[in-house]
C-alpha cells in the first residue's frame, strides 16, 4: 500500500499521508507525495491539492530513523518536493492537525496557504535534535513571522499552538472540519489566485538591523553554553536577512550538513529515542494495558507534595492534597497558590488557566474520602515506620484496584508494600524537586509489583509530561545512586588541592548548569551533614568520608544563605574565599594527604567518569534495565547536559578504556569495594564492546 493515499473531492486532489506512527517523511512518503503531485498536476479534473496527514497528526518531520541511510539521501529528497511544490501551477493546501514539526512544517511553507484545526501545533524542534531546520525552515519561517520571533522560535524549537501560529502569519486559516474547510479554502485559491511562495516574500526580512542578531547572541550566550546548534540557526537566520534566498538556502545547507556531521547531533538523536525507549519494558509486554487514572490522592503537603499535585493538576487529572495537619495543609495550598501566581505573573499561564489547575486540587485532612481515588502518592519524609502507618490506612481506605506509589528516595519498596494486601500494586514513584517542573519520574518496582502497576505509571508519567524511566529496588535506586560519586569526589579533589572555583567551572563548562560545589552551597550544609551520618555507618572498611562538610558547618559556612561555604557570597554572586581554602588546606594536613594541583581535564574525568561506572554496576545488578535509562534520569533528574547525550552515551563515546582507567585509579586511592571497576566495564573493554553488547555479557554471567 502507498503511504500517500490519493483522492479527488470537489475537483481538490487530497493527498493523505498514511505512515504511522507519525507520518515522518521517509523515502515512502516522499515519493508518495511527489507521485500524488504529479497525478494531481496531470488530471484535468483537478484544480487544486489539499496534503493532510491520515491518523492523529500531520507529518512530524523527517525520519530521524533514516538518518545517515541511504534512503535519507535518496530522490525525490525533501527539497526536490518542495521545489515541486513551489513550482505548482495548482495551488497547494497545508491542512494541519496534531503537529506538524520541522520538516513536516518545512514541506507547510511550500505550499500556497497553511489551514489547520485549533487545536494543532506548529514548531522547527530540529535544535533539540542538534540540528537546525536544513529543509528552509530557517529562511522560509522569518519571512512570514519577521525575524524576532524566528529566533525565539527556531533556538528553543518550541511548539506553536494553530492560534497563535496564526496570529504570527504561519497559518493562514484556522477551520473546524479541516478536510472540508481546507478543499474550499484550495478551491477559492484556484479561482481568486494564488498568494506568492514565501521564499519570495522579502519584507519582513529587508533592512533589518544586524544588531537584532547581535543582541539575541548576547543574550542567550549563558543559556546555549556549550551547544552548537542554536548559535548556528541565529548566522542562518542572519543570512536569510542580508542575502539573496538561494545564497541563504545554500549557507543553511552547509551549516546543517556541518550540524549532521556532529557528535552532538548523534548524541541528542540517541536522547531522543532513549526517552521514548525507556518506557518500553522488556518484561510488560504491550497487551498489558495501563489502568485508566481519573483521580489521585497525594499524602504529604509539603514541597514535594505539592509540587506533585501540581504536575497532576496541569495535566487535567483530578487530585486530593491529603495531610493530617490542618496547618501544613494551609501552608501546602498556599504555596501551591503561590506557584501558580508567579507563573500567572510572569505570563507562563493564564488566569483561566490557573483557576482551572487550582480547582483540580482538593486540600483533604484525613482518610475518609478516598474511595473514588485510581491511585495514591505518598510524599511525606523518610521515615519507614510513618510510611508503613501511612500504606496501611490507604490499603484499607482505597478502593481494591488502586495503584499505591511511594515518593521515596531511598527506602526499600518490598518493607512498604509488606504493611499492605497488596504489594503487587505498589511502587516507587520517585519525582525530582521541585516536582512541578523536574521531568524524571523514577519508577521503582518491589519484587512483587506487577506488570499492570508498571505499565500504568509509565503511561501516566508520560501523560504527566515527565520522563518515566523504571528502576529496580536498591538504595538511591538510579539516580541518586550515582550522585554521590560525583558530590563526594568533588571533595576528594579540594583535599588534595583543586579549588572550589577550578571544579565548578570545569562542570560548568561541560554544560552543568551549576556544579557540585556551587551546588552544596545552594542547597545548604546542614542537611548533608545528618545525611552522611547514616551512610558512614554503612561505609564499607575500605572507604573514608570526607568531612569538608563537617568543617564548614563547624566554621558557621552552612551555604548561600548563610552567606558563604565554599564561597563567600554577595547577595547571589559567589566569590572565591581565602578563608574556605584554608579549611580545606587544614582538613587536607589533619587527613595526612598531599596536595597538587589538577588539570582541568583531570577534574572532569574525575567528576564524571566514576558516574559511567557506577551506572555500569546497576546494569549487571539489574538496578537499570539498559544503559540509555541512565542516560534519561540523568538528563532529567539532574542536569547532565543533553547535548552529550546523557553520562553513559558520553562515556562510551569518549571511550570506555578511559573510564575504566579513572575506575582503577579512584578504587586504589578511594577504596576498591565502591570506587573500584565494575565488572562489566572490564569486560567491555577487553572484549572492545560497547553498551548494547552488555545484556549479552550479562546474561552468559560476568
Ligand atoms: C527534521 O525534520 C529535519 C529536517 C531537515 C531536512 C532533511 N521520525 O514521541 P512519541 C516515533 S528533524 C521517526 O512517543 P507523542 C517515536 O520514536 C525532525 N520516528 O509520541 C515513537 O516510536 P515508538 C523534526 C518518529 O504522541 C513514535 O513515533 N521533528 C519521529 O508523544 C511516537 O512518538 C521532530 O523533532 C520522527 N520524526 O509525540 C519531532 N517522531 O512508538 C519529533 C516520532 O516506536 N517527534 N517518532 O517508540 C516528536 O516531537 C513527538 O514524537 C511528537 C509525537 C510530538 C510528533
Amino acid at each position: 500500500m502507498s503511504a500517500v493515499e490519493y483522492a479527488v473531492e470537489n475537483e481538490v486532489a487530497v493527498l493523505t499521508v498514511a505512515y504511522p506512527p507519525v507520518n515522518a517523511l521517509s523515502l515512502a512518503v516522499r515519493t508518495g507525495l511527489a507521485e500524488g503531485l504529479a497525478r494531481a498536476l496531470a488530471d484535468s479534473g483537478v484544480k487544486a491539492v489539499v496534503v493532510i496527514g491520515g491518523g492523529s497528526t500531520f507529518i512530524a518531520g523527517a525520519d530521524i530513523s533514516e538518518f545517515g541511510t541511504p534512503n535519507s539521501a535518496a530522490e525525490p529528497r525533501l527539497q526536490t518536493l518542495q521545489a515541486q511544490f513551489e513550482a505548482s501551477p495548482k495551488p497547494i493546501v497545508a491542512a494541519i492537525h496534531g503537529t506538524a514539526l520541522g520538516g513536516g512544517l518545512e514541506l507547510a511553507l511550500t505550499a500556497h496557504a497553511r489551514v489547520a484545526v485549533a487545536s494543532a501545533k506548529v514548531g522547527l524542534p530540529e535544535v533539540k535534535l542538534g540540528l537546525l531546520p536544513g529543509a528552509g525552515g530557517t529562511i522560509r519561517l522569518p519571512r512570514l513571522t519577521g525575524v524576532e520571533v524566528a529566533l525565539e522560535a527556531v533556538t528553543t524549537g518550541r511548539h506553536l499552538g494553530a492560534v497563535e501560529a496564526e496570529r504570527l502569519g504561519v497559518i493562514d486559516a484556522i477551520v473546524d472540519d479541516l478536510r472540508a474547510g481546507s478543499v474550499a479554502y484550495a478551491l477559492k485559491l484556484a479561482t481568486d489566485g494564488a498568494p506568492a511562495p514565501v521564499r519570495d516574500r522579502n519584507d519582513k526580512v529587508s533592512g533589518v538591523d544586524p544588531k537584532v542578531f547581535d543582541d539575541f547572541r548576547a543574550k542567550n550566550r549563558k543559556k546555549w553554553r556549550g551547544q552548537i546548534a542554536p548559535a548556528r540557526i541565529v548566522d542562518v537566520i542572519e543570512a536569510a536577512t542580508n542575502r539573496s534566498f538561494d545564497e541563504a538556502k545554500a549557507y543553511e545547507n552547509q551549516a546543517f550538513g556541518e550540524l549532521m556531521a556532529s557528535d552532538q547531533r548523534k548524541a541528542l538523536i540517541h536522547y531522543f529515542f532513549a526517552e521514548r525507549e525507556a518506557r518500553k519494558i522488556p518484561d510488560v509486554p504491550a497487551e498489558v494495558k495501563p489502568l485508566p487514572v481519573r483521580k489521585v490522592v497525594v499524602i504529604g503537603s509539603g514541597l514535594m507534595g505539592g509540587g506533585i499535585a501540581m504536575s497532576f493538576a496541569n495535566a487535567g487529572i483530578a487530585v486530593k492534597l491529603l495531610d493530617v495537619n490542618a496547618e501544613a495543609l494551609e501552608r501546602g495550598m498556599a504555596a501551591v497558590r503561590k506557584t501558580y501566581e508567579t507563573s500567572l505573573s510572569r505570563g507562563s499561564i493564564s488566569q483561566a488557566q490557573m483557576d482551572e489547575r487550582l480547582g483540580r486540587i482538593q486540600p483533604i485532612g484525613g482518610y475518609d474520602d478516598l474511595g473514588d481515588v485510581d491511585m495514591a502518592i505518598e510524599a511525606v519524609f523518610e521515615d519507614m515506620a510513618l510510611k508503613q502507618e501511612i500504606f496501611a490506612l490507604l490499603d484499607k481506605a482505597t478502593p481494591p484496584h488502586a495503584i499505591l506509589g511511594t515518593n521515596t528516595s531511598s527506602l526499600d519498596i518490598d518493607q512498604i508494600a509488606s504493611a499492605t494486601s497488596r504489594p503487587d500494586k505498589v511502587i516507587g514513584a520517585h519525582f525530582f524537586s521541585p516536582a512541578n517542573v523536574m521531568k524524571l519520574l523514577e519508577a521503582v518496582r518491589g519484587s512483587q509489583t506487577s506488570a499492570e502497576t508498571i505499565a500504568t505509571v509509565m503511561a501516566l508519567g508520560k501523560q504527566i509530561g515527565k520522563a518515566p524511566v523504571l528502576a529496580g529496588n536498591c538504595d538511591g535506586f538510579i539516580g541518586n545512586r550515582m550522585l554521590q560519586y560525583y558530590t563526594v569526589n568533588a571533595e576528594y579533589m579540594l583535599e588534595r588541592g583543586a579549588t572550589p572555583e577550578q571544579i565548578d567551572r570545569v562542570a560548568e563548562a561541560f554544560g552543568m548548569a551549576m556544579g557540585p560545589l556551587a551546588m552544596r552551597d545552594l542547597a545548604g550544609m546542614a542537611q548533608a551533614v545528618n545525611v552522611r551520618a547514616v551512610r558512614k555507618k554503612t561505609l564499607p572498611v575500605d572507604e573514608r568520608m570526607p568531612e569538608l562538610v563537617e568543617r564548614m558547618v563547624e566554621a558557621g559556612r552552612i551555604g548561600q544563605r548563610s552567606g558563604s561555604g565554599f564561597y563567600r557570597y554577595e547577595g547571589r554572586d559567589r566569590l572565591p574565599d581565602p578563608e574556605a581554602i584554608a579549611i580545606i588546606t587544614a582538613e587536607a594536613q589533619r587527613q595526612g594527604i598531599e596536595q597538587r594541583t589538577f588539570t582541568d581535564e583531570e577534574i572532569l574525568a574525575r567528576l564524571f567518569h566514576p558516574l559511567v561506572n557506577e551506572g555500569a554496576k546497576e546494569l549487571e545488578e539489574g538496578i537499570a534495565i539498559r544503559a540509555s535509562d541512565i542516560d534519561v534520569a540523568w538528563v532529567n533528574g539532574y542536569g547532565f547536559p543533553i547535548h552529550t547525550g546523557g553520562p553513559m552515551f558520553w562515556g562510551e563515546q569518549i571511550g570506555l578504556d578511559k573510564v575504566l582507567e579513572t575506575a582503577r585509579v579512584l578504587g586504589a586511592e578511594n577504596g576498591q569495594t565502591r570506587w573500584g571497576p565494575s565488572k562489566l566495564l572490564e569486560r567491555l573493554v577487553a572484549e572492545g564492546k560497547g553498551w548494547k553488547d552488555a545484556p549479552a555479557l550479562i546474561a552468559q554471567g560476568l
